[in-house]
């Protein structure tokens, strides 16, 4: 970890992009070359609910990466760094996105959405890239529009196992109390629907996913960075070509984005 005083050192010795005054800019990465606007990675995760920072201080340890841009967060019975990398389903457990889906799609999911309180943020970091490796992503704001906030809301599920021995209820769309924050749960697997309502909606939700484009971005050169706002993008992976991929990418869950 760096200590109090290193990040900014940090930020200003390895951004490769203009750094004004005190804070931490990039280009807006859906308009990248073409427009002079350059927003923090904060900014972009409030207006768009990513923010991918290609070739981030490609030097950095992840976790140093991180601290650069926020506060890792360590979620229980995790490694604060977990390395992602394409393995065939037979090849892991079936606990893991890879036990179900192998070298196959990752279907549109918010990370571990069958906890009561899912991490806030994400962050993906490339240490091996792969050209034919895609991470998808999609605002749930198009989804809470053409659904309905108030269907989602009402849409109660529950873990696949139980947690803790017992199950909880838990809606796809979770307003908190803190300023008219809200969260969204999604995942095809681990999230099952408690009655036939929700089945009904869970057909809605995959109706809609299985019919809307999501945005890709391609983690290629090493250090390139991606936040995510897990509470209102959903992510997954395209399928992986080929098993001899040597894709490596770094996940460290985080409370605060600066
Ligand atoms: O590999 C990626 O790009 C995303 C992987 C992912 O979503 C996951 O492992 O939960
Ligand atoms: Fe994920």
């Amino acid at each position: 970890m760096l200590a109090f005083g290193q990040e900014r050192a940090v930020k200003l010795s390895c951004w490769r992009l203009p750094v004004k005054a005190n804070s931490l800019m990039l280009m807006n990465s859906q308009s990248a070359a073409a427009s002079s606007l350059r927003m923090t990675p904060k900014q972009l995760l409030e207006q768009q609910g990513y923010a991918f920072i290609p070739s981030f201080c490609p030097d950095l340890e992840p976790t140093t990466a991180a601290a650069a841009l926020g506060v890792p967060e360590q979620v229980d019975g995790l490694r604060l760094v977990q390395e992602l990398s394409p393995t065939m389903s037979d090849l892991t457990t079936p606990n893991t996105y890879s036990g179900n889906f192998g070298l196959g799609t990752f279907p549109l999911h918010t990370d571990l959405a069958h906890w009561v309180m899912p991490p806030r943020y994400l962050m993906l970091r490339c240490a091996v890239g792969d050209p034919d490796a895609s991470t998808q992503m999609l605002d749930s704001r198009s989804l809470v529009a053409a659904v309905g906030s108030n269907v989602l809301a009402r849409c109660l599920t529950r873990p696949r196992r139980p947690m803790k021995r017992s199950f909880q209820l838990l809606p796809i769309l979770q307003k908190l109390s803190e300023r008219s924050q809200r969260l969204i749960r999604w995942d095809s697997i681990y999230l099952r629907p408690v009655n036939e309502y929700a089945q009904a909606v869970f057909r809605s939700i995959e109706e809609y996913l299985s019919c809307t484009q999501p945005i890709s971005v391609i983690l290629l050169r090493e250090g390139d960075t991606l936040l995510l706002d897990n509470w209102r993008v959903l992510h997954g992976r395209s399928p992986v070509r080929y098993s001899a991929s040597s894709r490596r990418i770094n996940r460290i869950y985080m409370s605060t984005i600066k």
